[in-house]
């Protein structure tokens, strides 16, 4: 891998080198190397990052089903973000509305563009009120909204008069160019869920004592509902799931919970924060993917909580799930066994779905996020050493503080001191490269351009990335998993999912038809041209 880094910064103008350079680092667990990470794409490149509005609207907020989420901006914003993440959702008696089939969009025209789109956008949630009477209406801002200065925040007020308050509307910042990529949509959707859900209603109701949120989890191809089931097999209660799978009654019944899980430490790591600040939650890092990841997760909940009922039950949960785990594993392994796969994914996936390839006997050479932040690459501890540019402060800021009645630490400091000497670690996250072997690749916010040349020099029999990566790289050769949203499959979190991503990586990583894939022109020069002048 020595060769790559020298390499690709040829081809680029000096400015461009010296800035890739940066991001495009040789990883060494035992001293991890600072990497470049959330700042402009440099243009020109080609980047595998989305928006603001796809992080606030697509990712944070997208996933709950009884709150209508109108997109005030022309048309293809609010089509493209509209299911293709595969973000799944099971209605039932507490909230049987389901408004994640449609797509809401104020529908912007040149016209609203000239002489502005309020108009249309207190139009467009009288007729979701007539239509829907929906317990909440979300407005997320698009790229021209900003541009023409269109309030949001002023038609929510406006709107929640005219409908007497019987409507929780609330507008978002969202705008594409907000921020560097979806990851500023996150953090402005976590404040707007601390400002205008979290904490609503202090109802507590529920089977079991233990009660937890999943923070971070956006049941991409049933992730979430495969984590339910997991729960309810070892008696914990899912207070709030963000958000896959949520109702607004989740959100807003969050504080009541006694721990936050976080999976997905990037998109939510801010509300993580504010429900231990305001509420005394504390939160630790979790992950579901891969199976003993999933042991080691229930087993840090049942540490926490103490209660050897609990663990017990827990461990007898493990003992069941782990014999169709190996079985499934011992299978694949036969042929998986050795292989290299490439990872570059999201704020998180990249990492997590490491845990897989291991339990597959795969290393992952190389990997890198399109959006995640230092910590999430050289774990929480360079927090205070962040740089904090122009681009991050465009992002609101919010004040957090103690609730004046409803603080109430869950554990004491020595409680918590004697957990962590146990092993649990609170508040931390140790990032993708701590758990990555010395001398591979990782790399941020990767162009197409050093996408290819990795394929073409180190030939990976996987390659996991998202559509816009998905046929350029397959017509070289090599499968492509999406990560996103699984190519229709899934789910792969929990036990369950473990064994349905053992099958579908020995199917993918381990056919020959790949090698079989060769262009025409790779073929025969078959491409004969005379120029005329
Ligand atoms: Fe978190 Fe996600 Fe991801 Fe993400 Fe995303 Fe996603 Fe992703 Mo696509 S919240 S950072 S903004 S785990 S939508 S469910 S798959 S890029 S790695
Ligand atoms: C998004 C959503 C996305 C896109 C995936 C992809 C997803 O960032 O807007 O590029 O294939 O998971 O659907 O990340």
């Amino acid at each position: 891998l020595a060769e790559f880094k020298e390499e690709v910064l040829a081809a680029y103008p000096k400015k461009v080198a010296k800035k890739r350079g940066k991001a495009i680092v040789y990883n060494d667990p035992d001293e991890i190397p600072q990497i470049q990470a959330n700042v402009r794409t440099i243009p020109g490149i080609i980047t595998q990052r989305g928006c603001t509005y796809a992080g606030c609207k697509g990712v944070v907020l997208g996933p709950t089903r009884d709150i209508v989420n109108i997109t005030h901006g022309p048309i293809g914003c609010g089509f493209y973000s509209w299911l293709t993440r595969r973000n799944q959702t099971r209605p039932d008696e507490q909230a049987p509305e389901n408004f994640i089939p449609y797509a809401f969009s104020t529908d912007m025209q040149d016209s609203n563009i000239v002489f502005g789109g309020e108009e249309k956008l207190k139009q467009a949630i009288r007729e979701a009120y007539e239509l829907f009477h929906p317990k909440a209406i979300a407005i997320f801002s698009t790229c021209p909204v900003g541009l023409i200065g269109d309030d949001v925040h002023r038609v929510a007020r406006h709107m929640t008069e005219e409908l007497e308050g019987k409507v929780n509307i609330f507008g978002f910042s969202c705008e594409g160019y907000r921020g560097v990529s979806q990851s500023a949509g996150h953090h402005i959707a976590n404040n707007g869920l601390y400002k205008n859900l979290i904490g609503n209603d202090d109802s507590v109701d529920g089977k079991y004592k233990f009660r937890i949120n999943v923070l971070g989890e956006y049941n991409i191809g049933g992730d979430a509902f495969a984590i339910e089931t997991l729960m309810d097999k070892c008696g914990i209660e899912l207070v709030a799931t963000m958000s896959g799978n949520s109702t607004k009654k989740q959100f807003e019944t969050a504080h009541t919970a006694d721990l936050s899980l976080v999976m997905c430490h990037r998109s939510i790591n801010y509300v993580a924060e504010m429900l231990e600040t305001s509420f005394g939650i504390p939160w630790m890092k979790a992950n579901f993917i891969g199976a003993e990841a999933t042991a080691k997760t229930l087993r840090k909940v049942g540490k926490y909580f103490g209660d050897q009922e609990l663990i017990d039950r827990i461990e007898k949960v493990i003992a069941e799930e782990m014999i169709p785990v190996k079985e499934a594993q011992e299978k694949a392994l036969e042929k998986t066994k050795g292989k290299l796969a490439m990872l570059f994914v999201g704020g998180s996936r990249a990492h997590h779905y490491q845990e897989l390839f291991n339990e597959l006997g795969m290393t992952t050479i190389s990997a890198g996020y399109e959006f995640g932040h230092r910590d999430d690459y050289e774990g929480r501890s360079v927090i205070p050493s962040i740089q904090i540019d122009a681009d991050s402060r465009n992002i609101e800021q919010i004040t957090v503080k103690e609730d004046a009645t409803r603080f109430k630490p869950r554990k004491t400091e020595e409680e918590l001191k004697a957990l962590e000497k146990e092993g649990l670690e609170f508040n931390g996250y140790e990032g993708m490269m701590a758990e990555m072997k010395k001398g591979t690749l990782v790399i941020d916010d990767l162009s197409h351009y050093e996408m290819g040349k990795l394929i073409e020099m180190y030939h990976p029999d996987i390659f996991c990335a998202g559509i816009k990566e998905k046929f350029c790289v397959q017509k070289m050769g090599i499968p492509l998993k999406q990560l996103h949203n699984y190519d229709y499959g899934g789910p792969y979190a929990a036990f369950e999912g473990a064994i349905n991503f053992y099958k579908d990586i020995e199917q993918i990583a381990c056919c020959s038809i790949w090698k079989e894939m060769k262009a025409p022109w790779e073929k025969e020069d078959i491409v004969e041209a005379e120029y005329v002048y």
